[in-house]
């Protein structure tokens, strides 16, 4: 007998292109919620439903439904974004959402607390910004990545311009967005559209892309399940190599489950880069696992079919051989903080927080950031690690940019290298995942971090530290130096020993600590690394060489190292 297939696809294939019954729960004025077939289908509109977990036992003890509010996401490929659509999003945000902004880890917004009865509107007004929310999550191609920091200009506006041209191509078909949200008139007869890509089914999970310029891999290339590394010859955009099968998300205790680094499939010419790209998606569709949405991402298709199976139905599907790879070298993760000044005009980018715009004490982005948007002073490009790049500043507004942002407590006092690196991803009290502190915990601990490297003669070494409140992978911890991954309240599985340019994961290395414990399990380490590293080395090259982790080489070997560990055999370096 053959495996039922997942739920979410009964779900999917009965929608009718992603319709469902969606406007008679957002019409239903007797609860908060949507009907539960619709929570699914909604997410391809680019909304999640949540409620705030801060509330929910006192909620339940009033005998109330949860405190029912959506998350939206909108769709901005590659981060670019005008002034005039900051604003927008800005005054969304304060009209309709809790009034912050929440950049995220994927280079678009999120918008938090958002009342059923105000979806509609909240939607409809991000659409009239000229951004919009479609696919921005659900089992579809998710919102393209792409590098935002300096590289040769034209070659870079190249680059961006592959990231819209994917999301583009990639974009569902579906006018059931256009229907519910737009008010446009419904289509006579749904099962005459058509779906040409994805089919009735999208596909069995999301799916990520992301491109990359080297030397920086300030994308997480790695992370993607299909990334293109440009290949820039003599300032000009040669072609891209491909890699795939990247991903994060794991469960715990499940070792079935595992984060995992893209392959290399070869190099493409620039013509290529959309056929290859759908190749890859439609390989995915037709060969992803469709039973079990824990082995559904493109990594557990690729580590099934093995890469060179994969990569020969690519270049068939594709109809392009792809060559040998070209040499490339990535020096970084994270984004370059600051100035950068290029042909001309200056570009200023600025550390937020865990990517929340929001007013706090004397930092106040929303509001420095809204008077530097309200004068068009820049463009925003949002980064692949929750900041922003103020962008295409005039020579002549350099001053006034830098007033604003003074006046408004922003970029004047350098936040440590740890802290400008640092991730951590939503988790409470919006996150119905989360099962441990991130966003309003990172601070705290960087803090400690920091005090820890100062204490053993390294103030300000850089270091990546990234934090999530579960095993899904939000932060991309596993290619942080240090990662803290929580498992309850309080308590973080740690991992160690990533490499600061994003090319190795790091090894699962303690379970289930609280923060004494993590300080305790680091310390003796820090100082080793104090005492024996090499000229330049990073912590996590640092603890691979002594042998303190061993170097993590694929997901299944990750895999094995968390059960050795849960096992109690603790770490094989
Ligand atoms: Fe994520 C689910 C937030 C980037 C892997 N992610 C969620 C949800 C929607 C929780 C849920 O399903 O109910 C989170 C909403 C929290 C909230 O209250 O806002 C959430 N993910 C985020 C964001 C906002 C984190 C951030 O702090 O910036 C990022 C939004 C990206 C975007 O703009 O599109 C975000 N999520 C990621 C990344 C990083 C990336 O894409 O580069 C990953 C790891 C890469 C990957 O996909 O493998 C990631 N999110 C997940 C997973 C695990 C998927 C898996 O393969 O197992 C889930 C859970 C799921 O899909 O079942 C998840
Ligand atoms: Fe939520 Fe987990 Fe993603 Fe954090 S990593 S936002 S806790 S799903």
């Amino acid at each position: 007998m053959s495996t039922p297939l997942s739920p979410v696809e009964d779900i999917k294939l009965a929608s009718r292109h992603l319709r469902g019954s969606l406007v008679e729960s957002l019409a239903d004025p007797l609860t908060g919620a949507l009907r539960d077939d619709d929570t699914q289908l909604v997410k391809f509109h680019g909304i999640y439903q949540q409620d705030d977990r801060d509330l929910r036992n006192e909620r339940r003890q009033q005998r109330l439904e949860p405190a029912y509010q959506f998350m939206i996401r909108a769709r901005v490929p590659g981060g670019i974004c005008t002034a005039a659509q900051w604003l927008a999003m800005d005054r969304i945000a304060c009209t309709h959402a809790n009034g912050t902004m929440r950049l995220t880890t994927r280079q678009t917004f999120q918008l938090h607390g958002v009342i059923k009865r105000r979806l509609k509107t909240t939607i409809a007004e991000i659409n009239h910004a000229l951004l919009d929310t479609l696919a921005a999550c659900g089992d579809v191609n998710r919102n393209v990545m792409c590098s935002t920091l300096p590289a040769p200009v034209s070659a870079r506006a190249e680059v961006t311009a592959f990231a819209t041209a994917l999301s583009d191509q990639l974009t569902p078909r579906t006018r059931a967005y256009h229907e519910i949200w737009l008010d446009q008139q419904p289509i006579s007869n749904t099962a005459e559209e058509l779906e040409p890509i994805y089919g009735d089914t999208y596909l069995p999970r999301k799916f990520k892309i992301g491109l990359a310029v080297p030397p920086d891999n300030d994308v997480d290339i790695y992370s993607q399940d299909l990334g293109f590394i440009a290949i820039i010859e003599h300032g000009q955009l040669a072609g891209f190599n491909v890699v795939a099968g990247g991903g994060m998300g794991m469960t715990h205790g499940e070792h079935a489950t595992y984060p995992r680094l893209a392959e290399t499939l070869g190099y493409c010419a620039k013509t290529e880069v959309l056929k290859v790209a759908t190749a890859v998606v439609t390989t995915q569709r037709d060969f992803g696992d469709r039973t079990n949405r824990k082995h559904a991402r493109l990594k557990y298709t690729v580590e099934s079919m093995g890469l060179e199976a994969f990569r020969a139905e690519v270049e068939t599907r594709a109809g392009v051989r792809l060559a040998p790879a070209r040499d490339i070298h990535f020096t970084h993760t994270g984004d370059r903080f600051g100035w950068h000044v290029e042909a001309g005009s200056a570009h200023f980018t600025l550390f937020v927080e865990s990517g929340r715009v929001t007013d706090v004490g004397a930092w106040r982005a929303l509001t420095g950031l809204r008077e530097i948007a309200n004068a068009a002073l820049a463009d925003f490009h949002l980064t692949p690690n929750q900041n922003v790049v103020l962008a295409n500043i005039a020579a002549s507004n350099r001053s006034r940019v830098t007033e604003i942002l003074t006046q408004h407590g922003l970029g004047t006092d350098r936040a440590s290298q740890t802290r400008q690196l640092a991730l951590a991803c939503v988790g409470f009290p919006t996150c119905g995942l989360a099962m441990a502190e991130s966003e309003r915990y990172v601070a705290d601990f960087v803090t400690r971090i920091d005090a820890l490297f100062s204490d053993h003669g390294l103030p300000d070494a850089p270091v990546t530290l990234r934090i999530t409140g579960c095993p899904n992978g939000c932060a991309r911890p596993f290619l942080a130096e240090i990662a803290l991954v929580g498992k309850a309240p309080g308590r973080y599985n740690l991992y160690l020993g990533a490499a600061f340019d994003g090319t190795r994961m790091n090894a699962p290395y303690r379970e289930a600590l609280n923060e004494t414990e993590i300080l305790e399990v680091l310390a003796p380490l820090v100082a080793r690394y104090a005492a024996e590293r090499e000229s330049g080395e990073h912590f996590g090259d640092y603890l691979v060489r002594a042998g303190h982790v061993p170097a993590i080489v694929g997901g299944v070997a990750f895999a094995a190292a968390a059960q050795a560990l849960a096992a109690g055999r603790g770490v094989a370096a």
